[in-house]
């Protein structure tokens, strides 16, 4: 009974694995490198949902990061501020950009800096598509896309931790 458990649950997850390279695809992964001692470091990319309504529901990356948040960038008067987001919802048809200044999957608690010409694995876990694999490739931060918003890597940034 047991084994034929477990092998149900394999089954299924390796149903989910073959549904999330399908609807969803994640384009342009990168995350900028770290500078010595930072704690934190972002991930960017986008998701372009070629099927139905689905939410990015987190990521986990164990090698890398103690922990992972999705987080939104507000503008609170004049000051740029992080804020965890409980899910993020990926319209049907839609490509949904995480970049600087806006959506992006926070590494908090970083083992080692990112440093540019590295990669590492993300997984992300989607609520209908299940669980896509990543590689995401560190680049130098002159070489994202746009200027880096203050708020990242200056120290001042908040995490919601108290
Ligand atoms: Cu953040």
């Amino acid at each position: 009974m047991k084994s034929f458990l477990f092998s149900l649950l394999f089954t299924c997850s390796a149903l989910a694995l073959a549904a999330g390279s399908g609807a969803i695809q994640i384009a342009k992964p990168q995350a900028a490198e770290t500078p010595p001692g930072a704690k934190t470091g972002a991930v960017y990319f986008d998701v372009v949902n070629s099927g139905e309504l689905d939410r990015l529901l987190s990521a986990e990356a164990k090698d890398i990061a103690g922990s992972i948040e999705l987080h939104t960038t507000l503008l609170e008067g004049t000051l740029m501020k992080m804020r965890q987001v409980e899910a993020v919802d990926l319209a049907a048809g839609e490509t949904i950009s995480f970049k600087p200044g806006g959506l992006h999957v926070m590494l908090i608690d970083l083992k080692q800096p990112l440093q540019a010409g590295q990669s590492f694995p993300l997984t992300l876990h989607l609520e209908k598509a299940g669980v896509l694999q990543v590689t995401v490739p560190v680049v130098k931060r002159a070489a994202m896309m746009d200027a880096m918003p203050p708020h990242h890597g200056q120290g001042h940034a908040e995490h919601g931790k108290p």
